[in-house]
């Protein structure tokens, strides 16, 4: 893989602004995939294609065929692990955590099944083509990491990442699926192998439970009793309100548990390190020099959110003015 790399954020089904995207990076289709001039560049989509946008199949051939042609990195989202969760049965493999009521690994609750009906949507009429969605999903890695960054949906957690490095299980189709699967959702250690906080902390990032009568309303209208933190500023002097990471919510200043405060976080000194999944709004711009959130909620409910890019050529200080973005259509 080249250093010169163009990290593209959540797309959720919205093709129409991929394809712009794209064109505005340079990229060109030719042989089924887009393809940088004399493969000079290369993608690395930072998870959830699917959900919510009304193009999920579309973007799931476009993403699938530059990561087949070789130029493309996809990585694994959340939404996506919440896919192969949704649909496989509990118990399968003879694997069946108790701690998940319903018959799968995922609930089929009314939230659940809302935010999953645009993807089973684009597949109506063609189910065996899903399937095979599924398994392309079962090769998406957790987490990407070279010499000169890292890369993931969520959070990088530097002791899951050794965790998951030694185990050798960078996605789920390293092992027999049915038995990671079931310990990637095994959020109560019914097994000594549970894998569920290296995954769900790549996938979803660390979040906390707020204190009796604190909730907040996502941006879907969801009632929230937890609240996504910023994984990476020392949490040691932080209280609530400054370690939380909810665009738009502001939550009171309470002291926050003492294995948060207590707990790591991803360095200033760290390689630079690109992710998603979090639905910041405006124009892009950066976190601090060696982090860069790529979500800027191009599937947000009020239509005026972003697909945006980082045009990464190595520099260990990210610069400002390498985001390149299109408007939600
Ligand atoms: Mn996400």
């Amino acid at each position: 893989m080249n250093s010169s790399i163009d990290f593209i954020g959540d797309i959720h089904g919205h093709y129409d602004e991929l394809v712009a995207l794209l064109g505005k990076l340079g990229y060109k289709e030719s042989n089924g995939a887009y393809r940088y001039p004399g493969g000079e560049r290369t993608v690395v989509f930072l998870g959830d294609y699917i959900d919510r946008g009304s193009q999920v199949r579309e973007t799931v051939n476009l993403v699938r065929a530059m990561r087949d042609a070789g130029s493309a990195v996809a990585l694994m989202g959340n939404h996506e692990f919440n896919a192969l969760s949704f649909w496989h049965e509990n118990g399968v493999g003879g694997h069946r955590l108790q701690a998940i009521p319903g018959g799968f690994l995922r609930e089929h609750t009314f939230n659940k099944v809302a935010i999953h009906v645009k993807t089973v949507e684009a597949y109506r009429g063609r189910k065996a083509e899903f399937m095979e969605v599924l398994d392309f999903f079962k090769t998406l890695p957790f987490f990407l990491e070279t010499e000169t960054f890292r890369a993931q949906h969520a959070s990088f957690d530097l002791k899951g990442a050794q965790v998951l490095k030694e185990k050798k299980i960078l996605s789920f189709t390293d092992g027999d699926f049915d038995d990671l699967i079931a310990r990637a959702n095994d959020k109560h250690k019914e097994y000594d192998d549970s894998l569920y906080y290296p995954i769900n902390l790549f996938l979803k990032g660390p979040e906390i439970d707020l204190p009796a009568g604190v909730t907040f309303r996502d941006g879907e209208g969801v009632h929230r009793k937890r609240a996504r933190l910023r994984w990476w500023i020392d949490p040691k002097k932080m209280n609530l309100r400054d370690l939380s990471f909810q665009p738009g919510v502001e939550l009171p200043p309470c002291d926050v548990p003492a294995d948060v405060r207590n707990g790591d976080y991803y360095g200033e000194n760290e390689r630079p390190d690109f992710f998603g999944h979090y639905w910041l709004t405006g124009i892009p711009s950066l976190i601090r020099d060696n982090v860069c959130c790529l979500d800027f909620s191009v599937a947000g409910y009020r239509g005026d959110g972003r697909l945006a890019a980082y045009r990464f050529d190595g520099e260990q200080k990210l610069d400002s003015s390498k985001f390149v973005w299109v408007e939600a259509k």
